[in-house]
């Protein structure tokens, strides 16, 4: 008999890792994805298949974690053996503008799924992973954050997933049920949500060495981050919901990075020097200088003539406009328990985050690239 796995959030960044993953350890995949007014599945459309093939391994639902309705029937009959709970409003600075939404999908949401699995008498059978997050360490108690360290949410986000994790912890001690928070610090591919900050910053820089963009502008520069790679983040998920025993676990690549930095190491990949001056509103970075051969080898050689005329030009300024109300500063875990109990370590390094990004980021613009100097418009059709 195969697995059967239902993940929500399946059209995102983790849920489309996730689901690969799970396929290709034989289980039957049902993910939940939101009605849209525009196809909504372009990160997993490699794994979809036709309804009418026998024993699919992936097959969709729609649903909204708003709708308890809707949740109890996918649930009720699909019957899964595992629900990985990823949907939500995962961003931090539009939380502060949808606060009430995000309460809803975020918060009750997940007290949807548990009270429908109780409800369904599956509590003995359906094993429940929660997608905790790492800002609900917020203004930080403690360096590094493990999972004994007190939360202190910064963000309506954050406050949301507070309630997730307890009331994860709540089911699982007053109903026997197997329900996991992973606590994940952030993690990033080249599936990142474009408005997230690395994908904004391997975005950038692959239209700046393209000559597409002249600059770009960011926020806090020396906010702090604990960044790994989504595909070794998904392992521990999977690691999670297969241990006897349910509980919570930090999952970090335990090294931390400022956004500065993380610039710095994104234009480094492509063999380009910049550098920052100034202070808060008023901090810019220029471009010092090319490694040509490294340029070449990464970018392509028809766009180093161009380029090297840029040396010296500003390429990176700040809009407070991207601040948030309350920051994160600094986040950087102990993932001790997970390497010591499910024996998961991360692969990917920094440097080799950043590669597979810019690599992916570089190949998708040139496409945009081409075509419009063939003259076909794209991204915006009134320009
Ligand atoms: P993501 O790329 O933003 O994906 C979120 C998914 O949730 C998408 O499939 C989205 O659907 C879906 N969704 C949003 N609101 C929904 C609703 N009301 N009903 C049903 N589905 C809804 O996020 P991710 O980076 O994959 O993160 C996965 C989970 O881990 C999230 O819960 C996030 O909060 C949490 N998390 C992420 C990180 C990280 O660094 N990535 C770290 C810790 C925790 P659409 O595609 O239709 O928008
Ligand atoms: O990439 P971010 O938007 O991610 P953030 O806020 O850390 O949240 C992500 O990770 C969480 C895990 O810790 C997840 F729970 C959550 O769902 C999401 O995946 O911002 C990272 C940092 C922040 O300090 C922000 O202020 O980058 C700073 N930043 C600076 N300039 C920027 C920008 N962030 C964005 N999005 N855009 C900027 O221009």
């Amino acid at each position: 008999m195969r697995k059967v796995a239902l993940i929500t959030g399946i059209t995102g960044q983790d849920g489309a890792y996730l689901a690969e993953y799970l396929i290709k350890k034989g289980y039957t995949v049902h993910g939940i994805k939101r009605r849209s007014s525009m196809f909504n599945t372009e990160r997993i459309d490699h794994l979809y298949q036709d309804p009418h093939i026998e024993n699919r391994s992936l097959i969709l639902h729609y649903g909204d974690l708003t709708d308890s309705l809707n949740l109890t029937r996918i649930i009720g009959e699909t019957q899964p053996d595992e629900i990985y709970n990823l949907a939500a409003m995962s961003h931090v600075k539009v939380s502060f503008d949808t606060p009430e939404y995000t309460a809803n999908a975020d918060a009750l949401g997940v007290l949807r799924i548990l009270e429908a699995v109780r409800l369904l008498n599956l509590a003995h059978k359906t094993r429940i992973y929660q997608a905790s997050t790492s800002e609900l360490y917020g203004l930080v108690q403690e360096v590094p954050q493990k999972e004994t360290t007190p939360f202190y949410p910064r963000s309506p986000y954050a406050v949301a997933k507070l309630y997730g994790y307890w009331i994860t912890v709540n089911y699982r001690e007053a109903y026997g049920m197997h329900a996991s928070n992973g606590i994940l610090f952030n993690h990033e591919s080249p599936l990142r949500g474009e408005t997230f900050v690395t994908r904004k910053v391997t975005r950038a820089v692959s239209r700046i060495a393209l000559g597409m963009q002249n600059k770009v502008y960011m926020g806090n520069l020396s906010a702090k981050r604990d960044w790994g790679h989504a595909k070794d983040y998904v392992r521990a998920m999977y690691a999670i919901l297969q241990q006897d025993e349910p509980s919570d676990y930090v999952i970090a690549t335990g090294i931390t990075t400022t956004i500065r930095d993380f610039i710095r190491m994104s234009f480094d990949e492509i063999g380009v020097g910049i550098e920052f001056q100034g202070e808060g509103v008023q901090e810019t970075a220029r471009l010092t200088g090319i490694d040509e051969k490294r340029f070449t080898h990464k970018v392509g050689n028809e766009y180093i003539e161009t380029f090297r005329k840029r040396i010296g030009e500003e390429v990176v300024g700040v809009d407070p406009n991207y601040f948030r109300p309350s920051e994160v500063d600094l986040l950087i875990g102990d993932a001790t328990k997970a390497r010591t109990r499910l024996g998961w370590e991360p692969k990917y390094s920094l440097n080799a985050l950043i590669e597979d990004m810019m690599y992916n980021d570089l190949k998708l613009m040139k496409k945009d690239f081409y075509l419009k100097k063939e003259g076909y418009t794209i991204l915006n059709y009134f320009e």
